[in-house]
C-alpha cells in the first residue's frame, strides 16, 4: 500500500485533493512554495472559500496532514502547480510542472510515481516532462513511474465533485495506471478510467473546450437575437427542450482558469485546424466589450450620460466563488476601449478585499452612488437582494432579476 503522498502545489485543485486523500487514511504532506499559504495553513485556516472545504480541513488536520514548503520524499507526487499559456503563441506553458518536477527528482526515492495533475496540451509530458527526467539519468518505467490524472472539479462544488465525478488516469504502464487508481479511489466514489498518457492529456482539453465552444454558441445566439430583439433565455429554454440539444447561457463573458484558458492551447498547437475552437473563444473574449456597449446603448436610451452612475455588480469569475481570476468583470475593466470603462463603480459581496478600482464595500453605499446597475455574476446573495435594485435601471447579464424592465445582453 502507498505508505506516503507528497502534494505540489496548495491551490484551488492541490489543496482540496491532498485534504481528501489524507482525510480518506493517506499520509498526506501538501507542498507549496508559497510561504504566506503555507503560514496559513498551518494555522489552521484555509486560503480560500469554497463549499464543506473548511470541514474536509478539519478532518484532514485530525488525520495528521502536514503542510510546508519543502519537497518531501514520497512514494507518490501529485504535482497540481499553475499551467498557464503564452498570450503570444497561445501554447501551454509547462514551466511550474517542470519545475516541481525537477524539485521532486532531488527528494524523491527510486521506484516513486510522479502525477501530474495540472492541466496540459496533449504532449507536454512528452515533450517538456520526459526529457527533464530523462537529462537528470532517471529511466522511467525503471527509476520513477509517471502518470497524469488531470481533475474535473468544478469550483463552487469541489468537495462533492471530488468524490462523485468519474476521472482518467493516463500512465505508461497499466500497473502504475492501477497504483494510482486505487490511490484515487481511496476517495472517488466515480468510474476511474486508466488510459495512456496523451489520451489523458487531450481528454481534459477536450472536455473544457467543448464547454468553451458551446458557451460561444450561447453568446453568438445572444448577439444575434439582440439585433433583431428576440429573447435569447427563451430561445434556448425551448430548443433545449429537444433531446439532443443542450445549449449552455449566455454570459457577459467567460473567465476563470480552465474554460478561458485551455481551448487556446489546441490553437497554439493545432492553429490551422483548430478554428472553431479559436472563433469560439474569441466570441467569449469579445463578451465584456458588448456588455460595454450595452451600457452605453442603456445610457443613451434612458438620457443617463456620467459612467460613473453605472455600477458592476459581481467582481469574481462566476457565481458563489471568491475566484478572480480572468473575470469577466476584471476584463471589461481592462478593456481596449479602458477609457469607455474608467470610472465604472464596482462591488462584489464576496470580495472584501479591494480588488478594482472605484470599489465599494457596502451595497447600499454602491447602490447609493449608481443609477445603472449591471448584474454581472448570479451569486446567490445578489439573489437575495434583488429587491433593493427597485427604482435602478438595471442590465441583468445573467437573466436573474425578478424585476420588471430589466435590460438583458
Ligand atoms: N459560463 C457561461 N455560461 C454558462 C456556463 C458558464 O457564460 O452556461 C461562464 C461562467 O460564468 C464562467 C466560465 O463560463 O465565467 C467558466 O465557468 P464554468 O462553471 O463553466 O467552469 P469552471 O471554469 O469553473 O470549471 C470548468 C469545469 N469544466 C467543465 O465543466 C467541462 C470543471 O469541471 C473543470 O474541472 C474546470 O473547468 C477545470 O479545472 O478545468
Amino acid at each position: 500500500m502507498l505508505s506516503q503522498v507528497n502534494v505540489i502545489g496548495l491551490g484551488y485543485i492541490g489543496l482540496p485533493t491532498a485534504l481528501m486523500l489524507a482525510s480518506h487514511g493517506i499520509n498526506v504532506v501538501g507542498t507549496d512554495k508559497d510561504k504566506r499559504r503555507i503560514e496559513t495553513l498551518n494555522q489552521g485556516r484555509t486560503t480560500f472559500k469554497e463549499a464543506d472545504l473548511e470541514g474536509l480541513f478539519q478532518e484532514a488536520l485530525s488525520a495528521g496532514i502536514r503542510f510546508t514548503t519543502e519537497y518531501q520524499a514520497a512514494d507518490t507526487y501529485i504535482v497540481s502547480v499553475p499551467t498557464p499559456y503564452d498570450k503570444f503563441s497561445k501554447k501551454v506553458d509547462a514551466g511550474f510542472v517542470v519545475d516541481a518536477v525537477k524539485e521532486i527528482l532531488n527528494v524523491c526515492p527510486p521506484g516513486a510515481v510522479i502525477v501530474i495533475e495540472s492541466t496540459v496540451s496533449p504532449g507536454t509530458i512528452d515533450k517538456y516532462v520526459r526529457p527533464e527526467i530523462e537529462r537528470k539519468g532517471f529511466r522511467i518505467g525503471r527509476d520513477l513511474h509517471l502518470a497524469h490524472a488531470p481533475e474535473r472539479i468544478i469550483p463552487g462544488n469541489m468537495v462533492y465533485e471530488l468524490i462523485h465525478n468519474s476521472r482518467t488516469i493516463g500512465a505508461d504502464e497499466r500497473e502504475t495506471g492501477e497504483e494510482i487508481k486505487r490511490l484515487y479511489a481511496s476517495f472517488c466514489q466515480g468510474n476511474i478510467v486508466v488510459t495512456d498518457i496523451r489520451t489523458a492529456e487531450m481528454t481534459k482539453v477536450v472536455e473544457n473546450t467543448f464547454r468553451a465552444v458551446n458557451i460561444a454558441f450561447a453568446n453568438e445566439l445572444a448577439k444575434i437575437c439582440r439585433h433583431d430583439d428576440m429573447d435569447v433565455y427563451e430561445i434556448i429554454r425551448i430548443c433545449n427542450m429537444h433531446p439532443r440539444v443542450n445549449i449552455l447561457q449566455p454570459g457577459p463573458g467567460v473567465g476563470g482558469h480552465c474554460i478561458s484558458v485551455d481551448p487556446w492551447f489546441l490553437v497554439g498547437d493545432y492553429p490551422s485546424l483548430a478554428k472553431v475552437i479559436d472563433e469560439s473563444m474569441k466570441t467569449n473574449d469579445q463578451m465584456p466589450d458588448f456588455v460595454l456597449n450595452r451600457i452605453y446603448e442603456i445610457m443613451k436610451e434612458n438620457g443617463m450620460e456620467d459612467i460613473s452612475r453605472v455600477g458592476l455588480y459581481g467582481l469574481t469569475y462566476k457565481e458563489n466563488v471568491d475566484d478572480m481570476r480572468e473575470s469577466p468583470t476584471l476584463q471589461l475593466l481592462e478593456s481596449q476601449e479602458r477609457h469607455l470603462a474608467a470610472g465604472l463603480k464596482v462591488y462584489d459581496p464576496l470580495i472584501p478585499q479591494d480588488a478594482a478600482p472605484n470599489q465599494y464595500h457596502d451595497l447600499d453605499a454602491f447602490l447609493d452612488s449608481v443609477d445603472l446597475v449591471v448584474i454581472m455574476v448570479g451569486h446567490d446573495e445578489i439573489r437575495e437582494n434583488m429587491e433593493k435594485l427597485a427604482g435602478k435601471t438595471v442590465l441583468d447579464c445573467q437573466n436573474i432579476c425578478t424585476l420588471k424592465g430589466v435590460y438583458h445582453l
